[in-house]
């Protein structure tokens, strides 16, 4: 098993830091999405679609999609559980995992695709999609700062792989100086209990 990174890539972020609250070791080899190495055509053979995580299986097979490879080695290593111990726990992770996905982590990275100047050559940037997207990450921080008023981390009492993309969305946006959150006092806490942990290290753009 072979994990392919570039580790200025968001959403190999998320991998890395779910990999370090395992605890397991996985090797990792490095390429420069800027200088196409994740496109050669071994690269292009386990992920068509030319994108970075991927997890080079044992039989030669490609896995690619950030949250199919932290299943996978889930399944693997099942401690500690990152998406749930039971049916209950399962559903709430995986509703809170497509929330800040879909709400915060997506929107966060597509804002600095469209504000950028370093994407300028790779992304017809649209500044009406970039405001929509920073909206976007607005909504989901009030829906989050609600939410862990009363819980510790996103999907309840245990951190979990939606705190994982969480932060890491959390992250990005606070890259690419998308403001606002800063006085959601529940979520600045819990950004502040993630960030203590050492695996949050792999997430963590700025200091
Ligand atoms: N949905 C995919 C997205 C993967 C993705 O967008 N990867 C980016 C880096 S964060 C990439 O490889 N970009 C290079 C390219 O598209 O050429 C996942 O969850 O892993």
């Amino acid at each position: 098993m072979i994990l392919y990174v570039d580790r200025f890539a968001p959403n190999v972020r998320r991998v890395l830091m779910f990999i370090d609250e395992k605890g397991i070791n996985v090797p990792v080899i490095e390429l420069n999405i800027e200088s196409g190495e994740h496109r050669s055509p071994r690269m292009l053979e386990l992920n068509p679609l030319g994108q970075l995580p991927i997890l080079e299986l044992d039989d030669g097979g490609g896995l690619s999609e950030s949250t199919a490879i932290c299943r996978y080695l889930e399944e693997l290593h099942p401690e500690p559980a990152l998406f749930g111990e039971n049916p209950t726990e399962r559903a709430l992770v995986e509703m809170w995992l497509r929330r800040v996905e879909l709400g915060l982590f997506t929107p966060a990275v597509e804002y600095g695709h469209h504000t950028q100047p370093f994407f300028h050559d790779r992304f017809v940037q649209i500044a009406a999609w970039a405001a929509l997207c920073r909206d976007r990450v607005a909504a989901c921080c009030s829906l989050l700062e609600r939410t862990l008023a009363t819980s510790s981390y996103v999907a309840g009492d245990r951190f979990t792989v939606a705190d994982v993309t969480a932060y890491c969305g959390i992250e990005i946006a606070i890259l690419w100086g998308i403001g606002g959150y800063g006085d959601l006092g529940a979520l600045t806490a819990w950004r502040g209990r993630i960030g203590a942990r050492p695996s949050a290290a792999a997430a963590r753009y700025l200091e």
